[in-house]
């Protein structure tokens, strides 16, 4: 049950700042200034902006909006609105140094504490239930996902190290290839989340006839029989646009990806490594997931079908939280955080199935879905038009299910993310389904 017990709130909130604030300090704290204002990718942000740009959303919402407090720095507001200045402009701006980002960060820091001590906590939207508090740690970390993919595009040596994920524990002997999800109406979306973000919201039916979903997201070795196929010469798996994109750029094989001789090697946080044939596989398109299920006979899930995988428990018919049930993820659940810098080998995570026995649902990859990114019956943008609303539409896909560089505060089984189909740098694999045909829809 949600707590409403503000001296809770204020503790959670509290620490859901501060495990993003420890976040941003490891990702922009491990390399110089140069590396910081510098533009490893025209795709990114310099490291600098994503950093000031943090604050800025704070000092916005949580100063100006929630306490009530005079701007403490206006003049910067344009330079960190993401809607005046695509990503490829932001080097040519008159960013903030790194000394004057970190000072302004934690003094906007300093305040908000403050604002949250002296905040009801109930009695408006933006404030209920520590909302605005909850909505800016979600916010800090998506944009620590975001350097995280900047760090990955960086050239250089590593400078980021983190311990290995766990590896699946076999006992059980091998997971059967897909699971049967029962044809019915289940409930999609939240109103009862309390941080839940616009886009989710709120609940309601969805019927989805019954269909087999892969029990594992696809693996790097599944993925390289496609490519030793010739999948990528093969005009027959792929979509238009998607063929468009295979010639434009000559794709081969997932970004990071190249062969040496008969051997795969991928590029990962400055190592270069062999391919580990059975870890999920990591950027690709929306366009190579398509053009995979094809050849493998499949499709996509829609994004229904994936919550209803994710969410739905066939012994009470209820939507729960999370695969596993209600309660929050730990490290025994789902590969989340930036605790690992890779997502766990297939099958790891029992602990996270389903109960019908889906695995790393949450954690590891973002799963593309076969949806267009659109809003529910009933949606209501708040607090801001610019999250959600404006993204609404045919150009954007939606991934689910979070990745290994996805805090918790930031993943839920409603949570939903949307990018173009084009895009390769994040952190995005898929899993497939099929019809279940009218022999089990019952
Ligand atoms: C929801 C991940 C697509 O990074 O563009 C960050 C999140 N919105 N600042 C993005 C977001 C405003 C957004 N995504
Ligand atoms: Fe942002």
């Amino acid at each position: 049950e949600p707590t409403t017990d503000p001296e809770a709130l204020r503790r959670r909130a509290a620490r859901v700042l501060h495990t993003a604030r420890e976040r941003t300090h490891a990702l922009t704290g491990c390399v110089d200034d140069h590396d910081l204002t510098a533009q490893h990718s025209p795709l990114m942000s310099p490291l600098v902006w994503d950093l000031a740009h943090i604050g800025n959303q704070e000092e916005q919402w949580l100063l100006r909006a929630v306490g009530g407090r005079p701007a403490l720095r206006p003049d910067i507001d344009p330079i960190y609105d993401a809607f005046e200045h695509p990503r490829a402009e932001r080097p040519s701006l008159p960013l903030l140094p790194p000394a004057e980002a970190r000072h302004y960060v934690a003094e906007v820091r300093g305040r908000a504490l403050e604002v949250l001590e002296a905040s009801p906590l109930h009695g408006a939207p933006l404030v209920d239930a520590g909302f605005a508090f909850g909505m800016i740690a979600q916010h800090e970390q998506q944009h620590d996902e975001t350097m995280l993919i900047t760090h990955q595009l960086r050239r250089g040596p590593a400078v980021l190290t983190a311990p290995e994920p766990p590896r699946p524990d076999g006992a059980a002997g091998p997971l059967p290839t897909e699971v049967l999800v029962p044809g019915g109406p289940f409930t999609m979306g939240t109103s009862t989340e309390p941080w839940a973000l616009d886009n989710e919201r709120p609940a309601h039916r969805r019927e989805v006839p019954a269909f087999f979903i892969d029990t594992v997201p696809v693996s790097n070795g599944a993925y390289l029989r496609f490519v030793e196929d010739g999948g990528y010469r093969d005009r027959r798996w792929w979509s238009g646009p998607g063929w468009d994109l295979v010639r434009e750029h000559d794709l081969r094989a997932p970004l990071f990806w190249r062969q040496e001789g008969r051997q795969w090697l991928r590029r990962r946080f400055g190592v270069v490594e062999p391919v580990p044939a059975d870890e999920p596989v990591l950027h690709v398109s929306w366009y190579e997931a398509d053009a995979y299920a094809r050849w493998a006979g499949r499709r996509l899930p829609t994004e229904a079908e994936w919550e209803k995988a994710a969410r739905y428990d066939p012994r009470s018919g209820r939507s729960t939280r999370y695969p596993w049930g209600d309660a929050d993820p730990t490290p025994a659940h789902a590969n989340l955080g930036q605790r690992h810098l890779r997502p766990a080998p297939v099958g790891a995570y029992a602990e996270g199935a389903s109960p019908l026995g889906v695995r790393q649902l949450i954690g590891d990859v973002w799963e593309w879905t076969a949806s267009d990114f659109l809003p529910y019956p009933g949606f209501t943008a708040f607090p801001y038009r610019e999250y959600s609303q404006v993204f609404f539409g045919p150009a954007h896909k939606v991934l689910r299910g979070g990745s290994f560089a996805v805090d918790p505060v930031v993943c839920r089984g409603t949570f939903r993310n949307w990018d173009l189909p084009v895009r390769r740098q994040i952190f995005a694999g898929f899993r497939t389904a099929r019809d279940a045909g009218p022999e089990v829809a019952g």
